[in-house]
């Protein structure tokens, strides 16, 4: 009897729209809260700021300062309606929006009073959500499946790298055995080589001084030739006259040796000795008074700088040789024929050049550059087993997951296009982006750690010290890991300046799924029916 007025009391205050079946319950109110609202008591508002009749539940006036005493109406500006949603999931929505005349809950409970014709959709759309979230478990399901598969790939690497590394060990040592043996013969052939050498190269510079000294008595002799063939009275003194007498010195070619021209060759004394002469006047004059010959051949030893620049030859451009040829005044000077007044004679020189060393120093020296090239070869090999070690025994401290479900991406690259860039991510070695343009590649960041939150650590990859933004700090990248069938790149965006985040989906990362076997249950498993 209680019970029969207690409900009707509810009904009629609350004016709840509920099914025998069901918990009764005001209007808007979760089956979670229902015990709060007892028809056959005075209702506590929920947040404890008052206590009013039950009858001024859902009275279209809010009392409650958490807005919980109008739980079906828009009265309270806070509250809350709740729609139970039958056939798919239970839903809060603001109070505001109860018979706004938007249809905001499927089962169309929020538009009781308004004429917005709302209908209840909720079995359709409660099957489509249950088909999609089984789809999702499927596809969960065969993530979890493929993770297995990665998880034993990673493994086997792990075991073959291991394997690798060991026998690399062993080569290594084999290597620098042989290396060391090779040392040792390169070592016991350049002894010999050296002293060869160093006999060789006295007998070579001695060799070598003597022609020196042999070219120098020859310049000489040609010096004092000239000087004598200059010298017209033979007192061994040149006189202005005497230089004068001679058409070769007529720098200008205008018929006429002037003192001014002679003196130039006798750095602007009046007379000249041989020993002067010999010194610095030669050098001076040897180029003017062989070309005039047609015998000039650029000196070997340096002149005197001036000695190449005679006075200024006013209007002698465009003589020709013929011109020169014309007067030269020496037609009784004796002169060497041919190249053969050159400092090295050609052949001499090529024949140094190819044939260097004589036949016992020549083995030597073949011997000692096998040895070398052997070492060499021995050693380069030593160094390349040693770099193929530390790359293999880096790859070895990498953490690739608690199973080693990552290690299979090291050495892949997953790439994802926008609008002006294609970012590059390859797992555990860095990340780029190029832009469209063609530019080059810019980098963004190297393989930094892992950066999840502590009970989530492997969703997260940290990729530092890219390249430095203009005025800022060095680019780096987050790497957002989430479930799904396949490794790829879905999203790459730039939250803050050089800031980039990367958003990835890989099997690596697909936990087992719970069980959702039931027609009716949801993603959340909240199903009220
Ligand atoms: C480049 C790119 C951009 C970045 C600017 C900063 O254009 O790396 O992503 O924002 O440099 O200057």
């Amino acid at each position: 009897m209680k019970f029969i007025l207690a409900l009707s009391m509810l009904c009629l205050a609350s004016g709840a729209v509920v099914k025998a079946a069901e918990v009764l319950r005001p209007r808007g109110v979760a089956l979670s809260k229902a015990s709060f609202y007892d028809p056959t008591r005075d209702f506590n508002c929920l947040d404890g700021s008052g206590t009013i009749p039950f009858a001024y539940v859902n009275d279209d006036y809010c009392d409650c300062q958490d807005g919980s005493d109008e739980p079906g109406t828009s009265a309270c500006p806070n509250g809350f309606f709740h729609c139970t949603n039958v056939g798919h999931s239970p839903l809060n929505i603001p109070s505001s929006r109860v018979n706004d005349g938007v249809c905001d809950c499927c089962d169309a409970s929020d538009e009781y009073a308004s004429v917005s014709n709302c209908v209840d959709t909720c079995r359709e759309l409660g099957r489509a959500a249950r088909e999609e979230a089984a789809k999702q478990q499927e596809e969960r399901l065969k993530g979890f499946q493929m993770r297995q598969s990665m998880i034993e790939e990673g493994r086997k690497r792990k075991k073959e790298a291991e394997v690798k590394i060991d026998e690399l060990k062993k080569e290594r040592e084999e290597a620098e055995a042989a290396r060391n043996e090779k040392e040792e013969i390169k070592k016991l052939v350049e002894e010999p080589e050296k002293e060869a050498l160093e006999k060789y190269n006295a007998i070579e510079q001695e060799r070598k001084a003597k022609a020196d000294a042999e070219q120098k008595a020859k310049e000489e002799a040609e010096a004092r030739e000239a000087f004598a063939h200059l010298d017209n009275d033979g007192d061994g003194i040149l006189t202005v006259a005497e230089l004068q007498s001679r058409q070769t010195f007529d720098t200008n070619r205008d018929g006429e040796v002037t003192a001014e021209e002679a003196k130039f060759y006798l750095r602007q004394e009046e007379t000249m000795d041989l020993e002067t002469f010999l010194v610095s006047g030669w050098p001076m004059m040897r180029p003017t008074y062989k070309m005039d010959q047609r015998m000039f051949v650029p000196p070997t030893t340096e002149a005197p700088a001036e000695a190449l620049t005679p006075p200024p030859v006013p209007g002698s451009e465009g003589k020709d040789e013929g011109d020169m040829e014309e007067d030269d005044g020496i037609e009784d000077y004796d002169l060497p024929e041919d190249d053969d007044a050159e400092d090295i004679p050609k052949e001499e020189e090529e024949e140094e050049i190819d044939q260097k060393y004589d036949e016992e120093t020549q083995k030597l020296v073949d011997a000692a550059n096998k040895a070398r090239e052997d070492f060499d070869e021995a050693d380069r090999r030593v160094r390349d087993l040693t770099r193929e070690l530390r790359s293999l025994e880096e790859t070895q401290e990498k953490d690739y997951g608690p199973e080693e479900e990552f290690r299979v991406m090291d050495g892949d690259c997953y790439e994802y296009t926008d609008r002006e860039y294609t970012y590059r991510l390859c797992p555990f070695d860095k990340a780029v982006q190029k832009p469209k343009s063609g530019h080059g590649e810019i980098r963004l960041g190297q393989w930094g750690e892992w950066s999840g939150p502590e009970e989530d650590k492997y969703s997260r990859m940290k990729y530092t010290s890219g390249q430095t933004c203009w005025n800022g700090p060095a680019r780096s990248a987050d790497v957002h890991i989430y479930c799904g069938v396949e490794t790829k790149l879905t999203g790459v965006t730039e939250p803050n300046r050089c800031e980039y985040l990367f958003e990835m989906t890989t099997p690596a990362v697909c936990t087992k799924p719970e069980d959702i076997s039931g027609d009716e249950g949801t993603p959340h498993g909240h199903t009220e029916l």
